[in-house]
């Protein structure tokens, strides 16, 4: 059994969490996907995240994004609190899942530490890469689909839902920094990360979507038709 790790990134209000939501509900009619699933080569997917994927991760969740706590985070808390949280949500959650043969949707994975915390707050990409690999074992994404939209128009789109959490809430150059971080992850895996351009309306962004995983569907299992 080997099932696969898809991965939503990118910066805030670029669309992930409605776009993951979209992609369940579609794969779930998809008539290739459905075959797979009949034949058991694909037993489930499951959708979840991170930070707080379990319920170790949802405490960590809070504690780490609570824009009106008093207690302050230092950048490298910081750093070790997202690597907690992905190494009880591997453990816990998606390698059991992908032993299984699963699918797992995943909104943010390694890349958003390499962009927040490295790119973005400044801390050792060589320490950051380390610490994931300790989080990961090693696992790596099958797909990332990295949601690129301009950093001002996702910053605009999270102020019209409301109060911003801790992280949305840092001045705009450090979210400038972490859309660098995703462009320069983006180029360096050309493979694993296909850029999604999230500033149209979410249809067409689900199209674009649809499209990279049909094509993934037929490289991965085509063998299977
Ligand atoms: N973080 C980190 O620093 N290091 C790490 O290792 C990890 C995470 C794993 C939590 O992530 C925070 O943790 C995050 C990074 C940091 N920092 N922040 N802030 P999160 O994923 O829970 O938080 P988020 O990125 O802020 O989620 P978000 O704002 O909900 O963004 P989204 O999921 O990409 O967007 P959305 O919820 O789907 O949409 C946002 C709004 O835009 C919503 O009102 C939608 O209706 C609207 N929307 C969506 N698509 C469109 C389109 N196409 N057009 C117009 N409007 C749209």
């Amino acid at each position: 059994m080997d099932g696969k790790l898809i991965v939503f990134e990118g910066v805030e209000g670029a669309g992930k969490s409605t776009q993951l939501a979209q992609i369940h509900t579609w794969l779930s009619t998809e008539p290739q996907f459905q075959t797979l699933q009949q034949r058991g080569i694909i037993p489930d997917m499951i959708v979840t995240r991170e930070p707080g994927g379990t319920a170790l991760g949802a405490t960590l969740r809070s504690l780490l994004l609570d824009g009106t706590a008093t207690h302050t985070v230092n950048e490298r808390a910081e750093l070790l609190m997202y690597a907690a949280d992905r190494a009880q949500h591997v453990d816990e959650v998606i390698r059991p899942a992908l032993a299984k043969g699963c699918w797992v949707l995943c909104d943010r994975f390694v890349d958003s530490t390499v962009a927040y915390q490295g790119h973005g707050r400044g801390l050792d990409l060589a320490l950051i890469n380390c610490l994931n690999d300790i989080a990961t074992g090693g696992l790596t994404s099958d797909l990332t689909l990295w949601l690129s939209l301009a950093v001002t128009t996702g910053l605009a789109r999270s102020q019209r839902r409301g109060i911003l959490d801790r992280m949305e809430a840092a001045d705009l150059s450090f979210h400038q920094r972490v859309q660098r971080g995703f462009e320069a992850l983006a180029s360096r895996h050309p493979q694993r990360i296909v850029a999604v351009a999230a500033d149209q309306d979410a249809e067409q962004v689900t199209q674009q979507i649809q499209a990279i995983i049909k094509e993934r569907l037929g490289t991965w299992y085509g063998h299977h038709f």
